[in-house]
């Protein structure tokens, strides 16, 4: 699937601001027809944006089920006798959506694209009402999962993943316009020789019989650089601009159709960092050159809208990581807006790219440990279709990002249990379908402080560690001594594996604003001095290339005893203002300074 975009023969329309808005409690939207006419007694409600912190009634924000929202867009007049399409960036978690009463879609997965071919429901002037119906409930089979539970005070939605389930549209909508013949996918793949980069390329197309491909390649200046022909084949560029850490140098690819006479047919741009990515020994190369991670696991996490995208807080967030000197962040725990990995690409911002796969572990719940009362892996838990699911999740994260030179590293999960043979069993394929979807990149998974070294039965398959570890938290509560001996005994062990380490979250809660001469914990105080004494361990053991703290910033969480206003282990506060961590990473991390 292409992004939409504006090019010489594409046209798109955002679809984007307040739609008519209504839960559908009692489900009974699809069978009433409610996509034929305008919603009834419906409110407004901003897309891109969640739905649960825009409204003031309780029962709203914990609303789980259907979820109705309805938009009337007029055709542009130009648009008659081309292809037209409804695509939409992303609905959490899953959704169907109808054009002019005619369904035309139907996605599971809240963090990945999907769209559909609208031509025959739409007239080119006129208007369309696209309706969508979105769902936010989580269940063993979905990723992540979750489970409905009936307590006294009535049904309630009960997730392991420590943040809000918020829900809704949260990336944009568009439609679009192409030609009939029109490319469907563009794959491009990088390398190095030397001072000279080659690139791969492979086109698909449809309704495009006996159209040729015609590619060009632009540097950032506009100047042509390289051309050729043919659905792939392969560009070489002398004295290549490398794409690099700090550096997101980006060629533009522009992919063209071309009919008889040479007519072009569909016009596509893909940009290109010229780059590689290499595992050897302890050590991660990008571009041969050992690379170090400095920066954070994320979120998608704002007041008000939730997990809207949003570029004003997409550029103060890239802003913040430079100032603090982080070169890189993880998607944690789902795929982010495409929009913030182009942005990575062309800010140079190396990016670990994770699945929605969070929670899969009953020994863990949102922070909290201890037993959940069920089973991981079992027949009527986590199994074989939740696997499926999962296995979907990774194809649609790699078709969707596979060209982005940001992405360096594939996250199948974070912090599921990998300490069974069950987990073996799960896990086995979904390595091997990464591999075969994407032989380019490394791919590693996100272990547990519950299966330490080692004991651990899925990092085999990784070629990297990723490790979440919280000695001086949640072990070894405010004893920064006995928290150093025990971390850097298990670090050593995990260094033995050959494999470079990566400490993809480390952290601890901090109430900004609370001091304390004794360093106590959630102090500003105890914040430093826990990660300065993470980073004596990390510094001790050469295997370890790369430091993410856990958060970037402050986020909304479930309620309960272990958070306090959300999960308050950002280096920044919810509404980016620095704690007095992010001041000394920044003297670690800014080797300029
Ligand atoms: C880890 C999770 C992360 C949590 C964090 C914490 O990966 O999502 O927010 O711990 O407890 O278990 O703060």
């Amino acid at each position: 699937m292409l992004r939409p975009q504006d090019t010489a023969t594409r046209e798109r329309k955002p679809l984007t601001g307040l739609w008519r808005f209504k839960l559908d409690p009692a489900g009974e939207g699809r069978a009433a027809g409610w996509f034929t006419r305008p919603l009834a007694a419906a409110r407004e409600m901003p897309v891109p944006a969640s739905f649960n912190d825009v409204v003031t009634d309780p029962a709203v924000r914990e609303y789980f089920g259907d979820i109705w929202y309805q938009t009337t867009a007029r055709m542009p007049r130009g648009w008659d006798g081309q292809r037209v399409v409804l695509h939409f960036e992303s609905a959490t978690h899953r959704a169907t959506a109808w054009v002019n009463g005619a369904e035309v879609v139907s996605h599971e997965g809240g963090y990945t694209p999907f769209e559909a071919e609208v031509t025959e429901h739409v007239q080119a002037g006129e208007e369309a009402l696209v309706t969508v119906v979105v769902n936010n409930t989580l269940s063993w089979q979905s990723i992540p999962p979750g489970v409905i539970e009936d307590t006294p005070s009535g049904k309630r939605q009960v997730y392991w993943h420590d943040f809000f389930n918020y829900a809704g549209i949260h990336r944009p909508v568009w439609l679009y316009a192409t030609g009939h013949a029109h490319l469907t996918d563009v794959t491009v793949v990088t390398g190095l020789d030397g001072a000279t980069g080659w690139i791969e390329y492979r086109t698909e197309a449809e309704r495009a019989d006996g159209a040729q491909v015609k590619v060009v390649l632009r540097d950032a200046d506009g100047a042509e650089v390289a051309s050729g022909g043919g659905a792939s084949g392969t560009l070489t560029v002398e004295n290549a601009h490398r794409w690099a850490p700090g550096d997101g140098y980006l060629y533009d690819l522009e992919v063209q159709l071309l009919g008889e006479a040479g007519t072009v047919l569909d016009s596509y741009h893909q940009s290109v960092g010229v780059r590689t990515v290499a595992v050897d020994g302890t050590r991660f190369l990008i571009n041969g050159e050992p690379f170090r991670f400095t920066g954070f696991g994320k979120h998608e996490d704002l007041a008000v809208i939730g997990k809207g995208h949003n570029d004003a807080f997409l550029a103060h967030d890239v802003e913040l990581l430079n100032w603090i000197g982080a070169n890189s962040f993880r998607t944690s725990h789902y795929p982010y807006a495409e929009a913030v990995l182009d942005y990575a690409d062309r800010q140079g911002i190396v990016v670990i790219d994770e699945t929605a796969a969070v929670g899969l572990n009953m020994g863990l719940g949102g922070g909290i440990f201890g037993g959940q009362g069920y089973t991981t892996f079992s027949p009527e838990t986590v199994n074989d279709q939740t696997r499926e699911v999962h296995a979907q999740a990774i194809r649609e994260l790699v078709a969707r990002d596979k060209n982005h030179p940001s992405v360096v590293l594939w996250s199948i999960a974070n912090e599921p249990e990998s300490d069974t043979e069950a987990a073996e069993r799960y896990f086995r394929p979904l390595f091997e379908l990464a591999r075969e979807l994407d032989p380019t990149r490394p791919v590693g998974f996100v272990n547990v402080l519950l299966a330490p070294y080692p004991t651990c039965r899925v990092s085999q398959f990784g070629d990297v560690v990723m490790l979440n570890r919280y000695y001086g938290w949640y072990l070894h509560t405010g004893d920064l001594e006995a928290a150093e001996r025990a971390w850097e005994e298990e670090l050593k062990g995990w260094a033995s594996e050959g494999k470079p380490i990566i400490i993809t979250e480390y952290g601890a809660d901090t109430y900004p604003g609370l001091h304390a001469l004794m360093a106590q914990p959630w102090s500003e105080e105890y914040q430093v001095a826990f990660l300065d004494m993470n980073h004596r361990v990390f510094d001790r053991v050469d295997a370890v290339v790369g430091e993410h703290v856990w958060a970037f910033a402050d986020f909304a969480t479930t309620s309960g005893i272990m958070r306090v206003g959300g999960n308050k282990k950002g280096v920044f506060t919810r509404d980016r203002e620095p704690k007095a961590a992010a001041h000394a990473l920044r003297r670690r991390w800014r080797k300029d300074l």
